[in-house]
């Protein structure tokens, strides 16, 4: 297995935080326990099939740049087939225990429906050879239901059905090989499903359109024996002007809306948070506390530039957030943490792809350890009983009992006078998470 990658030797190794070998964990540790479970049952990282295989470097102002020797063949099957060779060696080389695909990614669109469904199906029987001889699993699929001229004005969102139908059958066939590889999710991004005006949109018919599509494709997994999950990826612009898909918060009362909150999870991606105003921790945070976070995207965006750069995820402010929230709703049975993120354009050698994922599989590796630190010692959960403590017993009780009225309250106040301020203790909060962050977290 030295076709794509001879640079690389087989397995990238842990050495520890001494190493200087740019090619070796410094604290991912696959074997390692934290908080009763090895580094590798808590992270599922996966490796995403289309920024670090079928990615060119391309950007709005020029062309690819990167010379893959893995995408040299003149036919684009042979082309799709080595492509896959060489991300299974790749996967190997870097012990990934996950990838993640698009349809398109892996095999490129055929004449017709039923030939693009036939070249599908050829690809996903090499992939399952690759995965059984590697080990390698499949996280989760999707389709892409964006880059076709087709789906200019959406994919479930059009306001023609032909073009929903076209949709329908690339969901179809992306669910028989999820299911096929053994994959335990199922992503919808909707990049094209939103608007760029209302002169011509009706927002509430596109929306019970995708909602349509959702509970199709359900009903279809059920019967050819899908055990996973759906996930919804959100996120507000980038291709559309308007995404349906926000945010956290917006997805949940769309699921509620729509009869899908029983079958749908949340898959949450760092840079389109930041999109949308918020942190990765805010929209995490608000999925999971819906008991909706099924799965991530790892990877940052960036201040300066403002849209969705895809970078790889270095910041280990972000992982410990996290890993934090994971931790403290008990991991992710049907999700993991996608690399749904790319090399930057003048990055051109592919030593630079396993660079990049050591970093990211790094800075989630010490996430993990600091997280798990932090939740020993109760840091936030101590913090926040205190703070809440007045809601547990008395007044605070008999109000979130639903027993106490308006007028009631009215008399409490008086009763009790005006209150003490009571500081939020941020800065010092923040003291202490720099400290597990630089001093003491790291063992
Ligand atoms: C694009 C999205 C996409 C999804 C999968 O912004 O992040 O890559 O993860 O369709
Ligand atoms: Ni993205
Ligand atoms: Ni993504």
């Amino acid at each position: 297995m030295d076709r794509f990658f001879p640079e690389v030797s087989l397995p990238i190794a842990f050495e520890g935080p001494g190493s200087d070998n740019p090619l070796a964990f410094k604290w991912y540790d696959a074997k390692r326990v934290v908080a009763g479970r090895t580094m590798a049952e808590h992270l599922k990282f996966a490796v995403s099939y289309w920024h670090t295989f079928q990615g060119t470097g391309a950007d709005p102002f020029g062309g690819g740049v990167y010379q893959r020797p893995w995408k040299t063949a003149a036919d684009p099957v042979q082309q799709a087939r080595d492509t896959m060779d060489a991300a299974f060696e790749f996967m190997a080389k870097l012990g990934a225990p996950y990838w993640c695909f698009h349809d398109r990614d892996i095999a490129p669109e055929g004449a017709s429906v039923a030939d693009s469904a036939r070249i599908l199906d050829g690809i996903v029987k090499q992939a399952k050879q690759l995965q059984k001889a590697t080990g390698v699993k499949l996280l989760w699929g999707t389709a892409n239901l964006f880059s076709h001229a087709r789906y200019c004005h959406g994919a479930a969102t059009n306001p023609d059905p032909a073009v929903f139908a076209q949709g329908c059958a690339q969901v179809r066939h992306a669910l028989d090989a999820t299911v096929e590889l053994g994959g335990t999710g199922y992503v919808f991004w909707g990049g094209r499903e939103g608007y760029s005006t209302l002169l011509n949109t009706d927002m509430k018919r596109e929306q019970a359109q995708f909602a349509r599509l959702l509970h199709m494709a359900w009903d279809y997994g059920q019967r050819i024996g899908f055990k996973g999950r759906f996930f919804i990826e959100p996120k507000p612009k980038e291709p559309s002007t308007h995404q349906y898909d926000v945010d956290a918060a917006t997805v949940l009362g769309f699921l509620r809306e729509h009869g899908c909150w029983d079958f749908v999870d949340l898959n949450i991606e760092n840079n389109h948070a930041t999109l949308a105003g918020h942190t990765f921790a805010h929209d995490l945070m608000v999925a999971s506390q819906a008991g909706k976070l099924g799965s991530l995207d790892i990877n940052r965006g960036n201040p300066q530039l403002g849209w969705d750069t895809d970078q790889f995820p270095t910041n280990v402010d972000d992982a410990v957030w996290a890993m934090h929230i994971i931790l403290d709703q008990g991991g992710l049975p049907h999700g993991g943490l996608n690399f749904d993120a790319k090399v930057r354009r003048g990055s051109y050698d592919a030593v630079d792809l396993f660079h990049a994922h050591i970093g990211g599989m790094d800075a989630f590796a010490r996430g993990l350890i600091i997280a798990d630190k932090m939740r020993q010692d109760g840091f936030r959960a101590k913090h926040l009983a205190e703070r809440y403590a007045g809601w547990k017993q008395g007044f605070g009780a008999e109000v979130l009992a639903g027993r106490v009225t308006l007028e009631q309250a009215e008399a409490e106040a008086a009763r009790a006078g005006e209150p003490r301020r009571i500081s939020g203790r941020e800065e010092f909060l923040e003291n202490r998470w720099n400290q597990y962050l630089y001093d003491r977290g790291l063992h």
